[in-house]
């Protein structure tokens, strides 16, 4: 993939573990179906995919990187490398994470070499899959999952060291797997403001972040990157 260097489009990287909705978030806030999502969850996904996306009715577009999603066909370290690269060349502005509301899908491992990857770079969690919760799908985060445990929100962070600059808990269920159904639909563009409302609140106008690396960084990070992919 050719970067170019002199792209000031705020970069967002949406990650997270197979099947959570990484493709379906892409194409909730595309508005319409730019990344396929597959129904038995397996990791269609591959490298070097970027949406150019328009946010809002802005003329502004940002660049979304959809990484692979973790464990899967691609090795975490390749992923993780590739990210570091994409910092580096572009610099990242915005991290989507998205999680299910199961703990198998949280990667607490991944967050922290992800973290530790991406100085300063503002961390969102999307919790998806939240269609049928509660009263509303934000009740979520300030709910224990089980009875004298810790909310939802604080047990990220108390339980699995996971802290998030904010959070959004949403459905990113397919337009087409929601036929008619009302409170669905509500809750789908809900999630939808929900989420470019993040995308605008971390990608203001004049606020792009550099790019982290310096010359001899990024070569060597690309080289990296690049025997990662042909060992694959
Ligand atoms: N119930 C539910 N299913 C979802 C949601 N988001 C995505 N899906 C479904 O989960 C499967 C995997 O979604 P996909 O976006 O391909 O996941 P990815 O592997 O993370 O890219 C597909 O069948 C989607 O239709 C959601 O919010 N709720
Ligand atoms: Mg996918």
């Amino acid at each position: 993939m050719l970067w170019r260097h002199n792209d000031k489009r705020h970069v967002v990287v949406v990650v997270g573990h197979t099947g959570v909705g990484v493709s379906s978030l892409v194409n909730l806030l595309a508005g319409c179906p730019v990344s396929r999502n597959s129904p038995d969850a397996k990791p269609h996904t591959r490298w070097d995919k970027k949406h150019l996306i328009q946010i809002g009715d802005s003329e502004r577009y940002v660049s979304v990187y959809e990484i692979p999603g973790f464990g899967g066909d691609i090795k975490d370290g390749t992923l993780i490398n590739y990210v570091r690269s994409l910092h580096a060349h572009r610099g990242i502005d915005l991290v989507l994470y998205c999680m299910r509301p199961m703990r198998d899908t949280f990667m607490p491992q991944t967050f922290k070499l992800l973290r530790e990857s991406l100085h300063r770079v503002p961390f969102v969690a999307v919790v998806t899959g939240l269609e049928y919760y509660g009263e509303t799908m934000e009740q979520w985060w300030s709910t224990p999952s089980e009875k004298d445990k810790p909310a939802n929100g604080r047990m990220l962070e108390m339980e699995f060291e996971m802290t998030f600059q904010d959070h959004v808990c949403v459905t990113t269920l397919p337009e087409v797997a929601i036929d008619d159904n009302k409170k669905l639909t509500r809750r789908r563009e809900g999630s939808d403001e929900d989420v470019e409302n993040l995308v605008c609140k971390y990608c203001k106008e004049d606020t792009k972040t550099p790019a982290a690396g310096g010359v001899w960084w990024r070569l060597s990070a690309r080289l990296k990157v690049r025997a990662a992919i042909y060992a694959h």
